[in-house]
């Protein structure tokens, strides 16, 4: 982040997505003195002592022992023995990048928050996306929920959004956050399984805590296996409030939704992309920004007004519900564009400091229990994670705006206070710094002043109660081919409990209530009983779907970023492969040449054509499609290719789609490929325009039947 000294002009910041945007990052960077650019600098010490010999340690003589003198040697040990600090307890794996917001218009009748205000306004962010259960050296497309939490630098302070990938939570009482994450993290006694749930604990935890169900059935469903991270949704979860300059509140919930689509992998894909690349998701990102292709989230708010707080069907205090768009709709407020990789991992992915009680004036928390518990955690966790209290320090964490105040010392400080009053009232120091009273302009933050009559007790409010009807909401909102692949999720992962009576547990006392088609399903692929009917009274609810909840509804528009295979080989014909990549181009997607191996290739004319990996180094699971460009010579020898075989059938069974110059049908048809709408051959802009048209579909579904007769 840039010192607050140097905060950045917003003409600084502007104009992302036009030619000079690397400018523009470059001036940004050359404000914040601690990025450390050793271009053309000298080695030293930390002391800034030059050093003549990085290769050698002292010894007396060059055969002899070492000397405790060397304190060359020594610091740079002693340094890297301490390089390592603990990992997060929970979404210990995750990576990060610098973008910013912009609002389309000022929302000052919602709240007085400034970064609101102004569509001219740029506040710059940072986004860290994570997955939960596993350890930092985990893979990136494990069945797990996401974290998507952002840090707003405005100009009256940070303001945190640390949301998920998934609107509900497991649990609704922060107390039972260190049991919930007890039974999902690895078993204690063998550190198994790293990064997922499907093992006896969770579903010993889950089966007993059925407002667990709804989330639960979230992470079952292909939302828990996102094919991007910039194809996710992201939620604040929690029932928030905006609070205007009158100081008149609204509840809200915060909503990210992706211009990229919201698209997923498939539990194969995923699997083999844990192996193949376990870096799958953030190199994607990375590449996607260092290309261009910056990533883009509508932010927008669901608003409930205070006085209809008690007319839904559940409580807005209860974190296991959401509010159906069709009864709320989301109101866009701006949008965030991700346009800047970090330029060190650990000084900004990992030492960014999160905390749902970062908030500013115009915005307030709710008594969700959940997010009140929440709001105690992140700071404490900082404490032994960072070192200290004064991680706010670390330049990732440093507020744009300033931020004096009478706390002193502690590990790490780094700020030299200056002044003799570090406390307040002082005279002596004029009695700076002080309050800024909440009604001034651009006043001190101020917590809207709920009325609470009530006794101090520790209760569930009734209004908790229901577990399953929105967890039912859900799977009957899903496409068909949504519920299969939850119900495969499910009997996979309970196929991996041990235990039989936490398996029937799940299936007769969890599925039961929220479906019985799914737990019967679930059942017969377990070999359990079939349950007979639910042991709770089903809820009424006043929707019967959801569709805004099915990813088939939420595709996005285009083909931006989208990645496409372009299979080549000796005797490829450059003039079919140019107009294909232009015609790819045009539509902004991210084209990688594959041949035998990463060498070049020779095209028909004899001329070496180079390639950006070998079939084996970038697999297909790796893209979104694949084309197979055309020259008889260059089709023989990727007809008899086994890997090249292997790439277009493994693309075909995952429902991908797949095109190729007219030569190509013949390979095609030579490998029982059936025909649909995204199987494609054909050399001119038509052929293009479908290909262009099936990726920007994401997958063929209809093609699941025939794809299962393809080998794994
Ligand atoms: Fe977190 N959570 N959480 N969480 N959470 C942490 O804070 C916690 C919850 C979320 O990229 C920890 O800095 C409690 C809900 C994200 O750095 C810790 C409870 C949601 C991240 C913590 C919850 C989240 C965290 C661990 C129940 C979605 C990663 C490291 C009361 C709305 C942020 C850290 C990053 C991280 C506590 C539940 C999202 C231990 C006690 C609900 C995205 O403080």
């Amino acid at each position: 982040m840039p010192s607050k000294k140097n905060a950045p002009k917003e003409s600084q910041l502007a104009g992302t997505q036009t030619p000079d945007r690397a400018n523009t990052n470059a001036k940004l960077q050359s404000l914040e003195a601690f990025r450390s650019d050793a271009t053309g600098q000298a080695l030293r010490t930390n002391q800034g002592v030059k050093v003549a010999d990085n290769q050698n340690s002292l010894k007396a003589g060059d055969r002899g022992p070492s000397l405790l003198e060397d304190f060359i040697m020594r610091e740079k040990i002693t340094h890297f023995d301490h390089e390592r600090i603990p990992e997060r307890i929970v979404h210990a794996r995750g990576t990060g990048a610098h973008g910013f917001f912009q609002p389309y218009a000022a929302h000052a009748a919602l709240t007085k928050a400034g970064f609101l205000q102004d569509p001219e306004k740029i506040t710059p962010v940072f986004v860290r996306f994570s997955t939960v259960q596993g350890p930092r050296g985990s893979g990136d497309t494990v069945r797990d929920v996401r974290g998507f939490a952002v840090k707003f630098f405005t100009d009256e302070g940070n303001f945190d959004l640390v949301g998920n990938n998934m609107p509900v939570f497991f649990i609704q009482d922060a107390i039972k956050f260190p049991d919930f994450v007890h039974a999902v993290k690895p078993e204690p006694h063998n550190e198994m399984p790293t990064g997922g749930s499907a093992h006896d604990t969770f579903w010993d935890f889950v089966s007993l805590v059925p407002e667990s169900a709804h989330m639960v059935m979230w992470a079952m469903s292909d939302r828990a296996i996102p094919k991007s991270l910039r194809t996710m949704e992201g939620f604040g979860v929690h029932t928030f409030r905006l609070i205007n300059a009158k100081g008149e509140a609204n509840f809200v919930k915060f909503h990210w939704k992706p211009k990229q689509g919201v698209l997923s992998l498939l539990w194969d894909e995923a699997q083999k992309l844990a192996g193949k690349d376990a870096d799958f998701h953030r190199r994607d990102l990375w590449e996607a920004i260092e290309t261009g292709n910056y990533p883009e989230w509508e932010f927008g708010v669901q608003i409930v007004p205070q006085a209809d707080e008690h007319k839904f069907d559940f409580d807005l205090l209860d974190p296991t519900k959401l509010i159906p768009e069709e009864l709320v709709p989301v109101t866009p407020l701006g949008r965030m564009v991700l346009n800047r990789n970090p330029d060190n991992f650990f000084a900004e992915t990992e030492q960014v400091a999160f905390c749902p009680g970062h908030i500013v004036p115009g915005i307030d928390f709710s008594n969700d229990p959940l997010l009140q518990g929440r709001l105690f955690s992140y700071t404490d966790t900082q404490i032994s994670r960072l070192g200290g209290p004064n991680f706010h320090e670390i330049p990732i964490n440093r507020p744009l705006a300033a931020n004096h105040n009478g706390q002193r010392d502690a590990q790490h400080r780094v700020t030299l206070d200056k002044g003799r009053a570090a406390y307040e009232p002082n005279s002596i120091d004029a009695g700076w710094p002080k309050e800024t009273p909440a009604a001034a302009e651009d006043g001190g933050f101020e917590s809207y002043p709920e009325r609470i009559e009530a006794h101090k007790v520790r209760q569930r409010s009734p209004s908790f109660a229901d577990h399953f009807s929105q967890a039912r909401l859900f799977f009957q909102s899903m496409s068909p081919t949504e519920q299969e692949h939850i119900i495969a999720a499910y009997s996979f992962e309970l196929g991996k409990v041990e235990r039989e009576h936490i398996r029937a547990r799940e299936v007769n006392e969890v599925l039961a209530n929220i479906d019985l088609k799914l737990a019967r399903r679930v059942a017969a692929n377990l070999g359990l009983p079939a349950p007979k009917a639910a042991t709770v009274k089903e809820q009424a609810l006043t929707l019967k779907a959801s569709p805004a909840l099915s990813q088939m509804n939420l595709l996005g528009s285009g083909i931006k970023g989208r990645k496409v295979a372009v299979l080549v080989a000796d005797g490829v014909e450059a003039d079919l492969l140019d107009s294909l990549v232009k015609a790819l181009q045009a539509e902004s997607a991210a084209i990688k040449l594959l041949g035998p191996s990463s060498a070049p290739v020779t095209t028909s004319s004899g001329q070496p054509l180079a390639v950006d990996a070998s079939m084996e180094g970038l697999p297909s699971v790796a893209f979104d499609a694949v084309w197979v460009a055309g020259g008889k010579a260059a089709l023989k020898a990727l007809s008899g290719d086994g890997t090249a075989v292997h790439f277009v059938l493994e693309a075909y069974k995952h429902l991908k789609p797949i095109g190729g110059d007219s030569d190509a049908q013949g390979w095609f048809d030579s490998l029982h490929l059936k025909a649909d709408s995204g199987l494609l051959s054909g050399s001119d802009k038509k052929a293009y325009k479908a290909f262009v048209s099936a990726i920007g579909k994401h997958r063929v579904w209809k093609r699941e039947a025939a794809a299962k007769a393809v080998p794994a």
